[in-house]
Formats: structure tokens, sequence, C-alpha cells
């Protein structure tokens, strides 16, 4: 097939590339590189160095026999991306290329229209990019377990039958995020919904989970790493735990650490990414995946990094709950579904104490790049306190 990856830079974009091309697609990708500045702007950078894409992809080529076609643009400029999808002529389209930071769209009303604007924008540049030139080219877009948040119910797949004053229907599950960032996937959501009952536009909707790890096959076959971010804005919670223990910071669960969410393996996202894709679905549909391997609690997986650094290098590191930053239910119910893309095929590759393994093992290599991001580390970003900086 013929693929095209928006936002191919980025920490699941680049290593969904290398799978694609070794599974023998024809793989084009489109960056600005945006987000290398916006980790900039907030101070940081990637824990796990990364060269330029253009080096990249001469690594690549090297490698593959074939590389990237690359496009640099902005996902937000219509005659960008409709030239090129005219030029391309995918089959399918990965839109990868938005805002992914709860945090930074949290951090004043400049982020969060920025996130809003861009990512939606995006979103609907594609949609009509494919209504009008390849009508029957495949969306897979991501978007996040965090638009169903945390209801006291279990969570299905995209839609739920629902019965109320004696009649039934099926229809969306209610979604109620937690951050700009995560409102607007339910935008694009609603928007990819709306496109595929107007123009039958062929979507997976991917509701994936928290990713952790710092590889796949193909990073550790070819030594070419992805992003890693460990920052308070653009790192995740299992990554930053794993980076706070190697630098002797404290573990940070926020709250009470009760925060349920559901987590995947890098190598286990892009596993099912190309699966939705080598799957796709029929002209006319429209289907969501709740996309993620095992749910834990960050009081879990605080535990669990300690425990495995301790047995590594025989010290403890120390958990500190740290005040809460953000606005969220620190105990509570959580069991969503995720059961279509195991009807495909996924198994998980790897648990995920080898995974933190061989995270500690990636790190420590570079102990000393991480040591200067010591002071980024611990939150800044204050759900109450968002406001306009002037
Ligand atoms: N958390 C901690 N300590 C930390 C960092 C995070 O306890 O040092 C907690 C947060 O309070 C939250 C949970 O861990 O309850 C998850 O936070 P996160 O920063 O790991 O992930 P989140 O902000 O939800 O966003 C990330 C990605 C986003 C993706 C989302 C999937 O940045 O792009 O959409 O995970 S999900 O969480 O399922 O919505």
């Amino acid at each position: 097939m013929k693929i095209l990856i928006m936002g191919v830079d980025g920490y699941i974009g680049f290593p969904l590339a290398l799978r694609l091309l070794t599974r023998g697609h024809d793989v084009y990708g489109i960056d600005n590189f945006i987000t290398r500045k916006r980790v900039q702007k907030v101070g940081s950078d990637s824990a796990l160095p990364i060269s330029s894409f253009a080096f990249r992809n001469s690594v690549i080529k090297k490698k593959f026999g074939k590389g990237i076609g690359f496009f640099y643009g902005d996902a937000t400029n219509p005659k960008f991306i409709y030239r090129v999808i005219n030029e391309v002529r995918p089959d399918a389209i990965v839109h990868l290329a938005e805002q992914r930071s709860a945090p930074y769209s949290m951090i004043g009303l400049k982020e969060a229209n920025e996130t809003m604007v861009k990512n939606i924008v995006s979103t609907l540049n594609l949609i009509y990019a494919v209504k009008d030139i390849t009508p029957e080219a495949h969306i897979l877009k991501l978007g996040t377990m965090g638009e169903y948040g945390t209801p006291n119910i279990d969570i299905p797949e995209g839609f739920f039958e629902i019965e109320y004053h004696g009649r039934k229907d099926v229809l969306p599950f209610p979604r109620n995020a937690s951050s700009w960032y995560h409102w607007t996937k339910v935008h694009d959501s609603n928007n990819l919904m709306f496109a595929n009952k107007v123009w039958g536009t062929k979507v997976t909707d991917v509701m994936q989970g928290v990713v952790y790890g710092t590889r796949t096959e193909e990073i550790e076959k070819t030594g070419l790493y992805t992003r890693f971010d460990i920052d308070e804005v653009y790192g995740t919670a299992l990554n930053r735990f794993t980076a706070e223990a190697i630098i002797n910071e404290p573990i940070t669960p926020y709250g009470k650490g009760g925060q349920t969410r559901g987590f995947l393996s890098l190598n286990d996202s892009i596993e099912c990414l190309t699966l939705a894709l080598e799957n796709p679905p029929e002209f006319g549909e429209y289907r969501v995946f709740n996309q993620f391997d095992e749910k834990y609690s960050v009081n879990q997986l605080a535990e669990m990094v300690r425990d495995l650094y301790k047995e590594k290098f025989g010290k403890e590191p120390e958990i500190v709950h740290v005040d809460n930053p953000r606005v969220e239910k620190e105990e509570h119910y959580y069991n969503p579904e995720h059961e279509k893309l195991k009807a495909l095929g996924y198994k998980r590759t790897k648990d995920i104490k080898s995974e933190i393994y061989d995270a500690i093992d990636d790190l420590n290599k570079f102990k000393e790049r991480l040591m200067n991001l010591r002071n980024v580390i611990m939150p800044r970003t204050y759900w109450k306190k968002s406001a306009y900086n002037l």
C-alpha cells in the first residue's frame, strides 16, 4: 500500500514508518518539526538523542533500500495537504500530526487556542482532501482513551446500546475529557463521524492509551532511536518514572496515585496501527478501536519501576506523591473494553516489566543527557492556574 504518515518525525510516527517499510509498503511522511520546537519552548529536549530528519532518512535509505517520501509542511495549511494527497494518492493516511500534550494545552489561553485550532483544522483539512481527491482512502486517526474520561461504568469501543424511556438505540458513548488537548480529540471524533455520515469516508478512530518504552523491533535492528520526552509537559507517566529512577530523582505519582489508565508499549502501538492499516474498514464504515494492552494505576507503575531499578542496580528509588497539578479523579472505577484489535490478531509482544528493563538500559546510556533535564521534571503546569500570559 501507499501510506502517508502525518507527523512522521514523532515518537510514534518515526517507528511506524520503519515498520511499514519493513512490511513492504511505500511510505510517505509530512512534518514541520513543531514538536521539536514546542519541547524546546518548555526548556526541554528528547532524552534519547535524535538526528535531523534528513539524516535519519538517509540512514533509512541505506538500511532498508528505500526511504520515506518526505514533504515538509504544516498540516493546518489546506493547500499543503491538498498538494500532498494529490501527489501521493495514498491508500491510507495516518494522522499523528497534532499537538499531543495535555499539560501544554493547559499552560494558558495561547496554548489552548493553538491546540484547539491546529488539531481540529488539521483533521478537517485531511477530511476534505480525502473526500475531494481520494475518497476511497482510509483515514487512520489517532484519538485518545482520554476522550471517555473515567466514568463509573464500563467503557465500550466507541458505541453502546442504550435504553431511555422505553426506547433503545446504539449511540456514541459519552465523552468526558480532562484537558483542552483531550477535548480536541473528542471534537475530531465528532467531525470524523460526521464526514463518514455525509460522504462515507472510511475511518478508524483509535482511542489509544498512554504509550511507553524506547524500543520497537526496527529500532533494535537499526539503532535509530525515536524521540523520548521526560519533562513535565511532554513526558508521559511511565516514561517519566523510568527516567526519574535513572537520575536519582523521586518517582512522581500525582496526588493519591490511584489514577488508572490503559497502557501499551511503543512496539505494540506500532503493531496495532499496522494491523488497522492492513485490515482497513469498508467504504462507508467508521470504526473505533480502544487501543491499549493493560490498565494500571500510576501507583502500580511507580512501584514496578522502583522494584525493577532496585533489582538491577541494588539501590531503591524513592516514590514521592507530589501535589496533583491536574484536575482529575485520583481513585475511580476503570474498565474499558478492548477486543477489536485482538480479533484482528493483536497479541502483546513483550511484558511490561521487560519493556521497563530495556528502557532502563537505553536511558542509562544517556544518563548525562538526562541529568541536564533534571530541572524540567517537576510539575509546573497547574490546571487551575491556566491563564492568558500577556
Ligand atoms: N501522572 C503522574 N505522574 C507523572 C505524570 C503523570 O501521576 O509524573 C498521571 C497523570 O496525572 C494522569 C496519568 O498519569 O493521571 C496519565 O498522564 P500522562 O501524562 O502519562 O498522559 P496524558 O496526559 O493522559 O496523555 C498521554 C499522551 C496523550 C495521549 C494520552 C492517552 O500525552 O497524547 O492521548 O496519554 S490517555 O491517557 O489514555 O488519554
